[in-house]
Parts: C-alpha cells; sequence; structure tokens
C-alpha cells in the first residue's frame, strides 16, 4: 500500500462484523474502563484506558504503519515521549550524543531535567559524522539526532550515523518531526527509534498537542510500552482523534508546504534585506546533496538571516497574514524569532555558537496561496526598512 492510501485506512479499518457498526472514522472511546466477564479476561483486549484505549490503538497502528514501524506509542505531548524514552532507555551514568542544533524544548529537557538524575549529554555538529564517532565513550548508550533541524535547518546522516551507532552497540533515536514521515523515515536508514511532535504536521492544524515513539526492535518497544502505561503522559481518545484526523490529509499538506517553501526561499535568498536563507531544497544548501538522498520532499521550515537595514522586531510586527507564534506544521504560516522564544531557554553564548542570533527568524511555511505570503513578507520588509542616508 502506498503512502496516501495507508494515511487514509491504516488502524481504522471498519468493524463490519457482527455487533460492529461499520463506523468510516474511529470512535472516541472516552471510556476510563472497561468491563470483564471474568477476572483474567478483559473484554476486547483493554483494562484501564491509560494502559490503552481503541482510539489510542488506531493512531498508534497508523503513524506505527506511516513509518514502516512494527509499533507505534502515542503520548501526551513530543515531550512527553522524549522524557518517557529517555526514562525507559537509560540510566543513571548513561552518557548521550545530541546534534547540537535541536528544538529549545529538548535542550531544557536535557540539561535542566534529566541532567539532575545522573544522566550526560554531549552535543556536537552532527553534520560532520565523525564528530558523532568522536565523541563516544564508554558511557554513551544512545544517539539524539533531529535532521533537518529546529531552527537552523542542519541535516545529518541518519545512514552513516546509524552504522556507527550499531558497531558500538547504540541506539540511534531520530526526531523527525521537521520532515514527517511523508518525507524521511529514518528506521528505512537504519535508525532504532523514531519521535514526533505529532502537534506539528502529523496533526497539521494547530489544535492538538501529542507526541509518539515508532519503534520495531521488540525488546526496545517492551521497554518504552511498560514505561508508556508506568509513566503515564498518555493523549486523550479525543487528541488521539485529532491526529488521526490529521493523519489523512498530510501527504496532500506536505506537497503544498513542499513547494510553498521552495518558492519562499527562492523569494528570500535573492532579496536585498535578507542575508542568509537556511533550506534544504536550495541548491545552495550546504547538505542538498544529503537531503535530496534521504528525503523525498525539503518540507515547509525554512529560517533565514535579515540583514543590518532591519529590525527584527519590526519586521515581525507588520506581517498581517503570517503570524508571529511559536510552533509549527499547521495549515497556516507562523513565523518566530528562536532567540527569544523556541529557543530562548538556551544560553546565549550558547545560541551565539550554534548562530542562534537576533536576526534569525524561523518560518512555517503553511498552505495558503504563495503569492499572498509573499505579499506579506515583502510589506512587512518595506515597512521595517531602516532608513539610511
Ligand atoms: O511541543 P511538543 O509536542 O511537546 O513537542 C516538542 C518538540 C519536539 N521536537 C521538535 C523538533 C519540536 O519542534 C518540538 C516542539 N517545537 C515547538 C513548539 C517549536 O515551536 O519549535
Amino acid at each position: 500500500m502506498k503512502f496516501s492510501t495507508k494515511a487514509i485506512h491504516c488502524g481504522e479499518e471498519p468493524n463490519l462484523k457482527e455487533g460492529g457498526y461499520g463506523d468510516i472514522v474511529t470512535p472516541i472511546h472516552l471510556a476510563t474502563t472497561f468491563a470483564r466477564t471474568e477476572i483474567d479476561k478483559p473484554t476486547g483486549g483493554y483494562e484501564y484506558a491509560r494502559t490503552g484505549n481503541p482510539t489510542r490503538k488506531a493512531l498508534e497502528r497508523r503513524l506505527a504503519e506511516l513509518e514502516n514501524a512494527k509499533y507505534g506509542l502515542a503520548f501526551a505531548s513530543g515531550l512527553a515521549a522524549e522524557t518517557t524514552l529517555a526514562l525507559a532507555l537509560l540510566k543513571n551514568g548513561d552518557h548521550v550524543i545530541v546534534f547540537e542544533d535541536l528544538y529549545g524544548g529538548t535542550r531544557r529537557l536535557f540539561d535542566r531535567t534529566l541532567a539532575n538524575f545522573g544522566l550526560e549529554f554531549s552535543y556536537v555538529d552532527a553534520t560532520k559524522t565523525e564528530n558523532v564517532e568522536s565523541a563516544i565513550k564508554n558511557n554513551t548508550k544512545l544517539i539524539w539526532l533531529e535532521t533537518p533541524t529546529n531552527p537552523l535547518l542542519k541535516l545529518c546522516n541518519i545512514k552513516a550515523i546509524s552504522k556507527i551507532a550499531k558497531a558500538h552497540n547504540l541506539i540511534t533515536v531520530v526526531d523527525n518531526t521537521f520532515a514527517s514521515p511523508y518525507l524521511q523515515n529514518p528506521l528505512n536508514l537504519g535508525a532504532d527509534i523514531v519521535v514526533h511532535s505529532t502537534t506539528k504536521y502529523l496533526g497539521g492544524h494547530s489544535d492538538v498537542v501529542g507526541g509518539a515513539i515508532l519503534v520495531s526492535n521488540d525488546e526496545l518497544y517492551a521497554k518504552l510500552k511498560f514505561n508508556q502505561n508506568a509513566i503515564g503522559a498518555v493523549p486523550s481518545p479525543f487528541d488521539c482523534f485529532l491526529v488521526l484526523r490529521g493523519t489523512k490529509t498530510l501527504a496532500l499538506r506536505m506537497d503544498r508546504h513542499n513547494y510553498n517553501a521552495l518558492k519562499l526561499a527562492e523569494y528570500l535568498s535573492t532579496h536585498p534585506l535578507v542575508e542568509k536563507v537556511n533550506y534544504p531544497g536550495l541548491k545552495t544548501h550546504s547538505q542538498h546533496t544529503l537531503a535530496k538522498k534521504q528525503m523525498t520532499g525539503f518540507g515547509g521550515m525554512l529560517s533565514f538571516y535579515v540583514n543590518k537595514k532591519v529590525n527584527p522586531k519590526n519586521f515581525l510586527g507588520k506581517l498581517k497574514i503570517i503570524a508571529l507564534a511559536e510552533s509549527l506544521g499547521g495549515v497556516e504560516s507562523l513565523i518566530n524569532q528562536p532567540a527569544s522564544m523556541t529557543h530562548a531557554s538556551i544560553t546565549k553564548e550558547e545560541r551565539d555558537r550554534i548562530g542562534i542570533t537576533n536576526n534569525l527568524l524561523r518560518l512555517s511555511v503553511g498552505i495558503e496561496d504563495v503569492e499572498d505570503l509573499k505579499e506579506d513578507l515583502e510589506q512587512a520588509f518595506q515597512k521595517s526598512k531602516l532608513i539610511t542616508c
């Protein structure tokens, strides 16, 4: 079955058997508990809704299919998924190698919460595979990658890094939120685990917060599944329904996100008020060849540095269609200043070192008419241009 068909049908086949209603969409099962006729025979396999419920099961099966995984696990947020993963697979004294450019909230979770439990994190520039290999220590257990990264749209070579990880018996995790499973499937490239913030492209409409873990290894799954229930950071049935609904149009939406983002990246890259554009679809992107190899499209996210002739704060205030807001991956275009918003929890020194400066703006390109988006950006540039004599 091809992606678009799987995205509509997998996980919610209508129940046409005796007693079923043939619902074409999965019902929102609100029951917190499930009655049984005998003590050791849960009806339909469900006992208590934190442990599992039919709406969540439908979502978990669908997400697993979309990532070519054997198993799917849904969570209350992307960070809930990440926390559960870390607590399930790591213990006091373990070391994790992390791609240094990544969502600020993930870094905050690692440095300010999980580090208190004796986990050690090293941040490396994983655009160069050899940097990952040379960071491996005796206590390294896991490699954490985001690709493309948030907010600089850098890539790392999933296949090459996963190969190194396997040789050292390490687990490779890829946060695939920016690409979505439509554009990239890390498990096919050798990664062990995929993480998603389903709040973004999978939900797609900025109306639900959620997360997911996709995995094929039985042993890793057993630990993750146990901790999904033990920790309990699970999504509500209504939230599962919203993400399930979102996935049905993922392929259509991503095609438009790709198209619009490339158009805007091209427009911005020749703009006299723009210093640099980060978008893997541009031929000038230093990893364009890798992007073509490991992705089937370049996605809806881009970031750019405005030059000294524009005050970024004024520019953001002049936009009319594109909303100034955190988050990404919805049908509507959103813009943000990572240094003061999504990545504010990283120290200024570290932000400057990585390249997250005040003139960096991140654009989540929506699926509106791209001409309207271009006009919106242009009028904001003109109104925020500093007049120099
Ligand atoms: O917000 P939440 O569903 O908990 O997901 C966290 C998360 C994980 N991974 C990536 C790559 C992310 O971008 C995020 C959340 N990011 C934003 C809210 C943002 O505006 O970048």
